[in-house]
């Protein structure tokens, strides 16, 4: 069957570009109240057409099912520092009612064989068209900053070895996982005396200050252009 991707693809696009914003709004409302944000970064995507294809035919998807079969098509990200703030994040999203969620998959408590850890989070999203409301899946992942440099490094590695990896480097890549478990424990131990320190390093309103201050040199640098 021929898709129209492109087409196809509008209401995805929008979708990650809304929830991008909304989620980054999170972390910026923490921080503007002097509050520690569980949210340190969000990057989102949608899937890429070559990607979407190959899954499809992986999975045995019909293209014509796509947008109920495959629900990871947008695809967000929340990256915190300590693994209890999943637990904030998760609680947040459920409170939330611009979205429904229709599956939680907890990676972390079940890890996956590869080693892989990360919660996901299946909402069902209202995007407006000219056309009137569509609802299209997203899949939200949440993870620390260990979880994420492990993963980033596994798909890349995926990517390279299409999943059949040398032995040796699977037991690598094991070890690697239970490592990088491990330094979350650890810093879970000392997360009180790092988040005080984040305070006096950077406390909230720095960036916004130093933002305004750049803002005002443009505004100078272009009075005196005018000049
Ligand atoms: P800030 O002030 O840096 O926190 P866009 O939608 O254009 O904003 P785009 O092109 O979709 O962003 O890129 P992506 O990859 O989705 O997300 C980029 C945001 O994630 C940027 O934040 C990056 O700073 C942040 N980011 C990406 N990787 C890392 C990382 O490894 N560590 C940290 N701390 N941040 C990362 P913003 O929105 O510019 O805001
Ligand atoms: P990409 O390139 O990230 O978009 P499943 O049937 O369980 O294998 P399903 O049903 O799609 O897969 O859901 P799942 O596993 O909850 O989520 C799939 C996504 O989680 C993947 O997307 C990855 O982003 C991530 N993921 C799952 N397992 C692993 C893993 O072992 N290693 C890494 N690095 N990431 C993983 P895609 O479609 O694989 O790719």
């Amino acid at each position: 069957m021929d898709i129209d991707f492109d087409l196809f693809l509008d209401p995805y696009v929008q979708a990650v570009s809304e929830l991008k914003v909304k989620l980054r709004g999170i972390r910026k409302q923490y921080r503007k109240q002097g509050l520690y944000s569980p949210i340190e970064f969000v990057t989102g995507r949608v899937k890429p057409i070559d990607s979407i294809i190959k899954k499809a035919e992986l999975r045995g998807f019909s293209l014509d099912k796509l947008e109920t079969d495959m629900q990871d098509i947008a695809g967000l990200r929340i990256m915190v520092q300590f693994v209890e703030d999943i637990d904030d994040i998760v609680e947040l999203l459920r409170n939330r009612t611009d979205f429904t969620i229709v599956q939680e998959r907890d990676y972390i408590t079940n890890k996956k064989q590869s080693g892989y850890r990360s919660y996901h989070v299946i909402i069902n999203y209202p995007v407006e068209t000219i056309d009137g409301e569509i609802h299209v899946f997203a899949e939200i992942q949440i993870r620390t900053l260990a979880m994420n440099f492990w993963a980033t490094i596994e798909h890349s590695l995926n990517y390279k070895y299409q999943g059949d990896f040398p032995d040796e480097l699977k037991a690598r890549l094991e070890r690697t996982a239970e490592i990088a478990y491990m330094l979350d424990n650890e810093m879970s131990k000392i997360k009180d005396d790092i988040q005080e320190a984040q305070l006096i390093f950077d406390p909230p309103g720095r960036k916004q200050r130093h933002q305004e201050k750049l803002r005002n040199v443009d505004a100078d640098g272009l009075s005196r252009k005018k000049e």
